[in-house]
């Protein structure tokens, strides 16, 4: 059957389900054939995942069409690296083709002393990058095209940021930004215009030296909550979220010693959100159980390796309790922590990755519902790409080569 001929005549909408692809969410592929025969996958608005690619069918038969999306569809699932590369003032952009290998799309650059993050900040399905160029006060913008390159939008000026956070803090489905400014004291909220471009809101005060930042909804109130590490004091700031870009302070929460990141997730299954905290000085990490109301309830400090740098949760052995990776700048490895449910973890043996790791991220990369890990070798100009087995345990593929000195690492769609 030639069914280009068919739906020159019929406009198709199908509706595709791509069924245990993506781990513990099922993804909805909403597919829209033109009259050209141009083919389009749109991902479901709600899924975790960014499914989002373009192509044009040529085949004549069904099964040729059968065989054309299928391509397309096992394209789109392949996530891909954004690498901010702190000494180049660029970004690395690593299309994933599977099997954990890549294909090097053009840097990006960017400005001076940066890290990058990535979100969807003008809701066409297609991630976007956002960097927090430290020595210049300012964050730059980059709207994704879809195909691994970006289109550049003004600079939105803040403070000496050094790390940010994502999320929609007023509920009006814009992504916001919120930046640390180390040397400031203080954090800067960018509320989203949606088009890439953001209104800024008065800077928070926060007294002391500020490093890293994190968003979630701590208190269950649907207005999501801020929580910034200031090293300095050896503890966080805890700002509920007023549901506007403004916060209400709680009281400070105590960590260890020279903390230097922070993750949120719900370690022990009881809807209210916990954060874990690298402290560097003392090689482990504090797990505070959210009580749900912005106050934490302290566990035993759990040992991790020498230097603990960046934190990142996950579910890696998909018992659907929480895991944790950390890069221990100071050994060369990753601690690997199997969450037990309540808030206490089984230590794996450490995982050997490259010099001086400091970011670490988790996502499934090569499409087999098993997270894997990727860490920064900051030293080496590297990237670790470990894929997971599914038990805490990992295969080591090559180690990919990105710009000098990667200390944020993303992965997502943007290709
Ligand atoms: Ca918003
Ligand atoms: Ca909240
Ligand atoms: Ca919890
Ligand atoms: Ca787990």
């Amino acid at each position: 059957m030639d069914w280009k001929n068919q739906l020159t005549k019929t406009p198709y909408l199908v509706l595709f389900i791509i069924l245990g692809a993506v781990g513990v969410t099922t993804a909805y592929g909403l597919i829209t054939i033109t009259l050209a025969g141009d083919v389009i996958i749109e991902g479901d608005t709600q899924m975790e995942r960014n499914l989002n690619v373009e192509g044009v069918i040529t085949g004549q038969t069904l099964k040729d069409l059968e065989s054309e999306l299928n391509a397309l569809k096992d394209a789109a699932l392949f996530k891909d690296l954004v690498v901010g590369n702190n000494q180049d003032a660029d970004v690395s952009i690593l299309l994933g083709i599977g099997g954990g290998t890549f294909v090097v799309k053009p840097d990006v650059p960017a400005g001076n002393n940066l890290d990058a993050y990535v979100g969807d900040f003008n809701n066409d399905f297609k991630l976007d990058v956002v960097t927090t160029n430290n020595d210049n006060d300012d964050v730059s913008i980059f709207l994704g095209n879809g195909d691994g390159t970006f289109t550049a939008k003004p600079n939105v000026p803040v403070g000496s940021a050094v790390d940010l956070a994502i999320g929609d803090l007023n509920n009006d489905f814009k992504l916001d930004v919120v930046t640390a400014n180390n040397l400031d004291n203080d954090i800067s909220v960018l509320l989203g215009n949606g088009d890439g471009t953001f209104t800024t809101m008065p800077d928070v005060p926060l007294g002391s030296r500020v490093f890293s930042v994190a968003i979630g909804d701590l208190n269950n109130d649907n207005k999501l909550d801020v929580v910034v590490l200031k090293p300095n004091d050896d503890d966080l700031s805890i700002l509920l979220g007023n549901g506007d870009g403004t916060f209400t302070e709680n009281p400070d929460v105590l960590v260890g010693d020279d903390p230097y990141d922070l993750a949120i997730g719900d370690l022990n299954n009881d809807n209210k959100l916990d954060i874990v905290v690298t402290n560097s000085g003392d090689n482990d990490i504090s797990v505070l159980l959210g009580n749900g109301d912005g106050t934490f309830t302290s566990q035993t400090d759990v040992p991790v390796g020498a230097s603990p740098r960046n934190i990142a949760i996950g579910d890696l052995n998909n018992d659907f309790k929480l895991d944790v990776v950390v890069a221990n700048a100071g050994d060369g490895d990753i601690s690997v922590l199997l969450g037990n449910g309540d808030g206490t973890f089984t230590t794996m043996p450490d995982v050997p990755v490259g010099n001086n790791p400091i970011p670490v991220a988790i996502g499934d990369l090569d499409n087999d519902n098993i997270p894997d890990v990727v860490v920064g070798n900051f030293d080496d100009a590297t990237l670790s790409v470990l894929l997971g087995n599914g038990d805490g345990t990992f295969t080591a593929k090559p180690d990919v080569l990105v710009g000098n000195n990667p200390r944020s690492v993303n992965i997502g769609h943007v290709g």
